[in-house]
């Protein structure tokens, strides 16, 4: 175990040297709760203060910083909650966290004041995978060890990081592949020519390169699939709704709409309407996306999407175990993917839906 807050409020001090605002740590204590309301974003401002009434003294608490990304989407919510109600002051942690409001440069600097700060752990979401090997090794040099959740970094040296946990995105595309092919073959259509349009996430981020790809492998195997267009939406509703609506104008004929998340592909269902078309297992185009956010669900069982891939956001309690896990000297492994599974039109959906947590 690392000095605690000792080395929190010095580092604040040499922050506040150097020009920069930082509030929160009057009296000698960080409020977790004031920090978390500054991140920015509906999510934040509804985050409790974690550090009162636990009876824990500081110098007990690990500190976390946490760079989450943004909240593009219902998968990063339920991300970032998980998270928060996880890396708890009950639990043992002391989280620091910033809203990367989807830009790097932001994401970078959180990370220069998460090693100025002194804090024990940096748990980041990368949103592109390249641009890291500085910053990265700054921690690195200052002895943080760095957690990648979500998305990969691509760096020079593997060794800047300590491992990555999330979703194996490329498994989770052929996944999706692979039900098209069945799917298409259960209605007789396999020899059909099949024109398909890809929702891309953001570019440069690994659920964006992964899920390109893994769709793409399966794809060579079909010469009768045929990719009319990939198109970046953002992983956002508005841009996926703004991408669909150019997809319909463009092509008169499109059987399948690939949406590399949910929100993407609820825009891409409103444009499919607006138009006077249908989607679904009953209508004109198959919609098929990644995430199986509760709302997901809940098209899936009014009929507009046929296949949700499932990309599992529950990441704190794992985050959790490596942190102790490293705590304890034991090493982790250095890829840890979260279990997913799928879901389709074709099971008990309302059943299924119960259960879940997002
Ligand atoms: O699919 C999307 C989010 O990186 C897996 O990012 C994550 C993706 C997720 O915006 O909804």
């Amino acid at each position: 175990m690392k000095g605690k807050y000792s080395r929190i409020c010095a580092g604040v001090l040499l922050l506040t040297a150097a020009g920069l605002s930082l509030t929160g740590c009057g009296g000698g204590q960080w409020e977790t709760g004031e920090r978390l309301q500054q991140a920015g974003g509906e999510q934040e401002a509804q985050m409790p203060p974690e550090t009162d009434g636990t009876g824990k003294d500081g110098d007990d608490l690990i500190v976390v910083g946490l760079s989450q990304l943004g909240s593009e989407s219902d998968w990063r919510i339920a991300n970032t909650e998980s998270y928060r109600s996880t890396l708890t002051a009950e639990n043992g942690y002391y989280l620091l966290f910033e809203n990367g409001q989807q830009k790097q440069e932001n994401q970078i600097k959180a990370l220069r004041n998460f090693i100025l700060q002194g804090v024990d752990y940096i748990v980041v979401a990368p949103i592109v995978e390249t641009g890291w090997d500085s910053v990265l090794q700054d921690a690195r040099d200052a002895g943080i060890p760095v957690i990648l959740a979500d998305r990969m970094v691509s760096v020079e040296d593997d060794d800047l990081y300590t491992c990555y946990v999330g979703g194996n995105f490329v498994k989770e595309s052929e996944d999706a592949g692979r039900w098209l092919a069945d799917y298409l073959r259960q209605q007789g259509r396999e020899e059909e020519e099949i024109n398909i349009v890809t929702l891309q996430g953001t570019l440069g981020a690994s659920a964006e390169l992964g899920r390109t790809e893994g769709f793409g492998n399966v794809l060579k195997e079909h010469p009768n699939w045929h990719m009319l267009e990939i198109k970046s939406g953002d992983f956002t509703q508005a841009k996926g709704q703004e991408v669909m609506e150019y997809f319909l104008e463009t092509y008169e004929d499109i059987d399948v709409v690939i949406s590399q998340n949910d929100n993407m592909a609820f825009g891409a269902i409103d444009a499919i309407r607006a138009a006077g078309k249908t989607c679904g297992p009953d209508g004109e185009i198959i919609i098929i996306s990644f995430d199986a956010v509760s709302a997901a669900f809940d098209c899936m069982l009014q009929g507009t999407i046929n296949a949700d891939f499932e990309c599992n956001p529950l990441h704190g309690p794992l985050v959790d175990q490596i942190i102790k896990d490293l705590e304890a000297g034991k090493s982790v492994d250095k890829i840890q993917y979260v279990e997913e599974t799928y879901f389709d039109t074709a099971m008990d959906l309302e059943k299924i839906k119960e259960g879940r947590m997002y």
